[in-house]
């Protein structure tokens, strides 16, 4: 029953996370008092997660930015003083011009990820903006890129089946994602095709919260998976569970695929994985002869030297079985590429031929000395970019001026020289297209912005005014700028219920028939165009080139990874609010590897490679295998961090990074 002065308003959750989730909002005499998951949505059906449950203590807590901030002690020390928002405006337009000066507008580079995945407040009108200065370009991705075009290389496109149709499923295969932790609202869907006698298997070389849930587990060694998918590839041709079929009419190169497995045995699968030969063909026998089967996948395999050609190999298996043929079969990964005839955030882009820098190199390209003013915002690089201590000696340089758009003093944050506050996603309008699910989410402002935070658009219009860009663009309001985006979208009907589903069909049956994006509409088991760019025209497995040589390898024996670990953590937000509940850090090692260091559990262990060398407290663990390691990753700077540790070498395509080709050496500290 409503209350005088009380109000709800709907919302959607803004984090890089695939659930989307619809939420209410009860605001009293201005202030939000109660959040919680909207009902009435048909994907998150009433529920948010243990880090939003919690989201009202991150908006009003008390170390929230709520002024602008003015460096005043050493880079890093987090020494700042409150200014106005006109000082600071003039200060970064006067460094700024002066950078454009001296340097060029390519000194000048904007860093940004998916803090909030919102379209308008995740990119918009900073695109015009930096634009107009003539700024480098940001390439690459942290996250979801390289599995984008891995698929790609296979179908012509990412796109994939809905996730939701996983219930239809009879065998479901969870291959490198973690699913009761990063996509938790999908798990009512698989649970319902479970009580239909769905099996369900995880592929993962960590026994993961999902791992534990699966019917069957498979355990391969890192990295391996792309030997293991050839193998059954092998096997399903070799037995004949093929759709021959779907495959004469839908696909192409099958003759040289066939060729090129014939000797991919699960024997020779077997040594490189570190599985069963058994296991490989039971795995083949059960995909071969059960229909429908539905592969899901997000993100975990990205974060490999090979992590285009794992989503390029995986998108093979099925085609190869006609799995696409049936309502509960095929693949999925995000659904981005669904909404993109309705969501054109294309028309916030402006031309620009200038210089490309990586996301992933940020300290390469500072320490490149190339870098004179950089902006960032929607992002932690410092915690979340490999290679840690790279960017962190970029962010040093005193030559470097450094602005930074944050809800909370990160670890980037203490390294600006000026620090704007951020509006969150109770305080600012904005629109979510989700990556796990089809719907729409529209975010109603709940609450006025706290103490002068602005939303990322207003900085964007400030910005452009204190340095004299006179284009109207940036007179835009964030309601326009939300329906210039939107096609054919019912924007009314989403306001008033918090989502609208996309304009499709309800059944989506992608390659039914078919009528992959490729140009000759086929599925490419055979690929010339990666064949021209040197990554074999058929999907190959290569080791890791971290630790090639046996020098290497014998100096740093354990394979480190570094996932998402945490029920209260969102990448590396909440964990300075929920880091002491989580347990961590930690570095989890195998019981063996323990023993034959002389590591007992809670022992300080040093842990090291040539990047870094980080101390923490050891946890003996039956979820790993010998050989491999974990250090949760999430955890700011003052706690020891993962990144230190991690590789930087790019992925083979699609501008991923490896942070899983790591390899480490431990040692108990006396
Ligand atoms: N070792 C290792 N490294 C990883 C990963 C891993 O698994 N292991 N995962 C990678 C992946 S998949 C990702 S997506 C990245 C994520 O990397 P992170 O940068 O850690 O991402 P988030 O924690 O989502 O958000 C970053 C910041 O955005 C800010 N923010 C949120 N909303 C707004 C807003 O409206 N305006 C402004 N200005 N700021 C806002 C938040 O306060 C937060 O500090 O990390 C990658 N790094
Ligand atoms: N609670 C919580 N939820 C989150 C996030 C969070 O930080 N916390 N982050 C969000 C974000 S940004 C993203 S991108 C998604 C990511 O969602 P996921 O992709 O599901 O999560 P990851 O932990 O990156 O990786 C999933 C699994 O891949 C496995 N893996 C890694 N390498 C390999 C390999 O070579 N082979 C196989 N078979 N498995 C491998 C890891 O062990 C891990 O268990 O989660 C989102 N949801
Ligand atoms: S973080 Fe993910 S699971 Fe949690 S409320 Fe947001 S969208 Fe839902
Ligand atoms: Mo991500």
């Amino acid at each position: 029953m409503s209350q005088p002065g009380r109000t709800t308003v709907l919302g959607t959750c803004h984090h890089d996370c695939p659930d989307s989730c619809g939420w209410v909002a009860t605001v009293e005499n201005g202030v939000a008092i109660k959040l919680r998951g909207n009902p009435d949505h048909p994907y998150s059906r009433g529920e948010l997660c243990p880090k939003v449950n919690r989201f009202l203590n991150r908006v009003y807590h008390p170390d929230r930015l709520l002024y602008p901030l003015i460096r005043t002690g050493p880079k890093g020390s987090g020494e700042f003083r409150r200014a106005s928002w006109d000082e600071a405006l003039s200060l970064v337009a006067d460094r700024v011009s002066a950078v454009v000066k001296v340097h060029g507008g390519e000194a000048v580079l904007p860093w940004w990820d998916a803090g909030t995945q919102g379209l308008i407040q995740m990119s918009s009108l900073d695109r015009r903006f930096f634009a107009n200065l003539g700024a480098s370009r940001l390439t690459g991705s942290l996250c979801g890129g390289t599995a984008k075009a891995g698929l790609a290389s296979t179908y012509g496109s990412g796109l994939g089946a809905d996730p939701a149709e996983v219930r239809h499923a009879k065998l479901i295969i969870l291959w490198a994602t973690n699913t009761r932790l990063t996509n938790r609202h999908l798990w009512p869907f698989i649970d319902e095709a479970r009580k239909n006698g769905a099996k369900v298997v995880v592929i993962d070389p960590i026994k993961t919260m999902t791992a534990g849930s699966a019917d069957w587990f498979i355990q391969p060694l890192p990295g391996t998976d792309i030997a293991f998918m050839l193998a059954i590839m092998h096997v399903l041709i070799r037995d004949d569970l093929i759709d021959r079929d779907y495959v004469s009419k839908h696909a192409t190169g099958f003759d040289e695929l066939k060729a090129h497995v014939a000797d991919l045995t699960p024997e020779w699968a077997a040594d490189i994985c570190g599985v069963e030969v058994s296991e490989i063909e039971a795995l083949a026998r059960e995909y071969g002869t059960t229909a429908p089967s539905f592969i899901r996948t997000l993100i975990g395999a990205e974060h490999r030297e090979q992590g285009a050609m794992f989503f390029r190999t995986l998108a093979i298996l099925p085609v190869l079985t006609g799995a696409w043929r049936h309502r509960g079969g095929g693949l999925a990964r995000s659904v981005g590429s669904w909404s993109a005839d309705q969501v054109k955030e294309e028309v916030f882009d402006v031309p620009s031929e200038t210089r490309q820098v990586s996301m992933n190199h940020l300290g390469r390209a500072l320490l490149e000395d190339r870098i004179h003013a950089l902006f960032v915002w929607n992002g932690n690089p410092l915690i979340s970019v490999p290679s840690a201590d790279l960017t962190r000696r970029g962010l040093q340089r005193e030559d470097l001026f450094t602005v930074v758009s944050e809800q909370f003093l990160t670890d980037t944050a203490r390294y600006a020289d000026v620090i704007f506050p951020a509006t969150t996603e109770l305080e600012h309008f904005d629109v979510i297209p989700a990556w796990g699910h089809l719907y729409l989410g529209w975010n109603e402002p709940a609450i006025k912005p706290l103490g002068e935070t602005v939303p990322n658009t207003e900085l964007w219009r400030r910005l452009a005014r204190a340095l004299g860009m006179a284009d109207p663009e940036f007179d835009t309001d964030d309601e326009t700028l939300i329906r210039s985006a939107l096609v054919d979208t019912d924007v009314e009907l989403m306001r008033s219920k918090g989502y609208v589903r996309l304009n499709l069909p309800e059944v989506l049956m992608p390659y039914a028939e078919g009528g992959f994006a490729t140009a000759d509409g086929r599925a490419a088991l055979y690929s010339p165009g990666l064949e021209q760019q040197g990554h074999g025209g058929l999907p190959v497995f290569r080791p890791s080139r971290e630790g090639v040589t046996s020098e290497a390898r014998a100096r740093f024996p354990l394979m480190l990874m570094t996932p998402k670990n945490h029920t209260r953590f969102l990448n590396s937000s909440y964990s300075h609010h929920h880091g002491e509940k989580e347990d961590g850090p930690y570095f989890e090692i195998d019981p063996a590897d323990a023993s034959a260091r002389g590591i007992g559990e809670g022992d300080h262990v040093r842990v090291w490679n040539d990047r870094a060398e980080l101390t923490l407290r050891a946890k003996l663990s039956a979820r790993l295998r010998p050989g491999l390691a974990v250090i949760p990753w999430g955890w700011w700077m003052d706690a020891a961090h993962a990144n230190a540790l991690t590789n930087d070498t790019l992925t083979d395509w699609g501008g991923g990074v490896a942070y899983s080709d790591t390899l480490v050496e431990a040692a108990r500290v006396e």
